[in-house]
């Protein structure tokens, strides 16, 4: 017996107790203004794409007017969203990036 045992909950054992974290899809969106150089740049420095990726993914999202970047937790997606639109509003260009749950 100690001082918390009081204050301790009872879970059911039939209550889940352990949730798999939900996973969120990060979205480039194309527009007709930001350059496509400045797009690689983006993805291969926030989302990591090797430049054969970054180009080939740019292309697509050009092409079909959206592409996945990243699937990351809520957190870091929230993140990767917060640092393009700060980076692309710094540098003029009006990209839009948004979140997505998978
Ligand atoms: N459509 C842009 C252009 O022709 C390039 C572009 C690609 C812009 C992807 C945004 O998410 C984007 N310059």
């Amino acid at each position: 017996m100690t001082q918390f045992d009081e204050h301790v909950e009872v879970i059911p054992e039939t209550k889940k107790q352990v949730k798999v974290p939900k996973k969120y899809k990060v979205i480039l969106l194309n527009d007709d203004y930001t350059s496509m150089e400045f797009v690689i740049f983006i993805l291969e420095t926030i989302f990591h794409k090797t430049p054969t990726q970054a180009k080939s993914l740019m292309l697509a999202v050009h092409n079909t007017g959206s592409g996945v970047a990243g699937v990351y937790s809520f957190e870091i997606a929230e993140t990767k969203v917060a640092i393009v639109t700060e980076t692309a509003k710094a540098n003029e260009y009006p990209l839009r990036c948004v979140m997505e749950e998978e």
